[in-house]
């Protein structure tokens, strides 16, 4: 049954080591996914993903349901084999990308009515049919249909789409497919006691694994820290926890130390397309005027492909002149910097040392480095 297994326990945290068996493969937690939205991560082929070492990626229901259509793509084969990646594969639900892209939306006891961002159709989608969209999908890990709560929002209005996420949370369980994974979500806005009872119900209808949603939506940081933990207190330590769309790298660690396993976040990504490089000196803005004679790699501490071939120069010529080819070295570099922080992260853990970690990153995490 267990698709989770726990392997350690850091001492000084509620950090775990963990392994998370998917129809793809088993995947090693702490783990972060890098975001496919349109069933492509942006500027890289799969074997470039896979070789800097990320087994599981994310997409989006939403993208995918409006363009190319999820029929279309399950008469293809599935998402697997239409984008031709062979590790694991978790799509979201699309309940946060219809607040969050949506031209306009109503949410009805159904299910939710939203207008395309792309070309201003109509659409529906309930909870049942998000889970027939993964389904043709063919996705190892399915998200429920959940609601998504604006900061700040008053207590009545949490609660409403708080217990609205777990009406639909009790149809979606109902509705899953056998073969995948499902996640529930937890919500409850900025609201302790929301948060704990969401969390319950959620937890009581029994999923493969447990996300955490509505945080990283605008709160102060401390905030979502605390709101994060009053989460996964209520969540069983034998599921895997999913924070979503987290998040800076400081903001991993710490919620690795509450007890996630597993992340996604465009910030690797959209940063490194918009010239915002992570390196162990901190963030680096290439465009910058003193970068232009720089021989430098961009890290002097990174095993990237980006950084063993090119300079500082180099790359922000490229920058400035919008090469494409910037926006994949960029892409190289990112992903490498947050799937090595991963990795460093899950040596820590086995070593009990991950407060010595944080204490690293964010030291560097603040300036900018020159
Ligand atoms: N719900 C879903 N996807 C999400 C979120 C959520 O709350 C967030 C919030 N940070 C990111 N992605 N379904
Ligand atoms: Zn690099």
């Amino acid at each position: 049954m267990g698709c989770f297994s726990v392997v350690k326990r850091e001492k000084n945290s509620l950090a775990r080591l963990g392994r998370l068996k998917t129809r793809r493969g088993e995947i090693e937690t702490p783990v972060f996914m890098p975001v496919g939205t349109q069933a492509s991560i942006k500027s890289l082929t799969p074997d470039e993903v896979w070789d800097l070492g990320a087994r599981i990626i994310l997409a989006n229901t939403y993208h995918l349901f409006l363009r190319p259509g999820h029929d279309l793509i399950a008469r293809l084969g599935g998402l697997h084999r239409f984008m031709n990646w062979s590790g694991a594969i978790l799509t979201d639900s699309g309940g946060f990308q219809v607040y969050s892209l949506a031209k306009f939306r109503r949410i009805e006891e159904e299910g939710v009515w939203f207008k395309s961002h792309l070309d201003g159709s109509q659409h529906f989608l309930s909870p049942e049919q998000a889970m027939a969209v993964q389904a043709s999908l063919n996705s190892d890990i399915h998200m429920v249909l959940d609601t998504c709560i604006p900061y700040p929002l008053g207590r009545e209005e949490t609660k409403y789409l708080t217990d609205l996420t777990t009406r639909w949370a009790v149809r979606s369980r109902k509705a899953a497919s056998r073969e995948s994974l499902v996640f529930g979500i937890v919500q409850g806005g900025m609201y302790e006691d929301l948060r704990r009872k969401s969390a319950r119900e959620i937890v009581s209808l029994g999923f493969d694994g447990y996300a955490v949603g509505g945080l990283s939506v605008g709160e102060p940081r401390q905030l979502m820290l605390a709101m994060l933990e009053v989460s996964v207190a209520e969540l069983p330590g034998d599921k895997p926890v999913y924070l979503m769309g987290v998040g800076t790298p400081e903001d991993i660690i710490e919620a690795v130390m509450r007890g996630v396993d597993m992340f996604d976040c465009v910030l690797p990504t959209r940063n490194a397309r918009r010239g915002t490089l992570f390196t162990s000196e901190g963030k680096i803005a290439i465009k910058r005027a003193h970068f232009r004679d720089d021989p430098r790699p961009l890290d002097e501490n990174c095993s990237c492909y980006t950084c063993r071939n090119f300079s500082r120069a180099y790359l922000r010529h490229l920058f400035m002149a919008r090469e494409l080819l910037a926006y994949r070295l960029n892409t190289i570099h990112n992903l490498h910097f947050y799937l090595e922080l991963m990795r460093q992260i899950r040596q820590a853990i086995k070593e009990d040392r991950l407060g010595e970690l944080r204490d690293r990153f964010i030291s560097k995490g603040k300036e900018e480095t020159t």
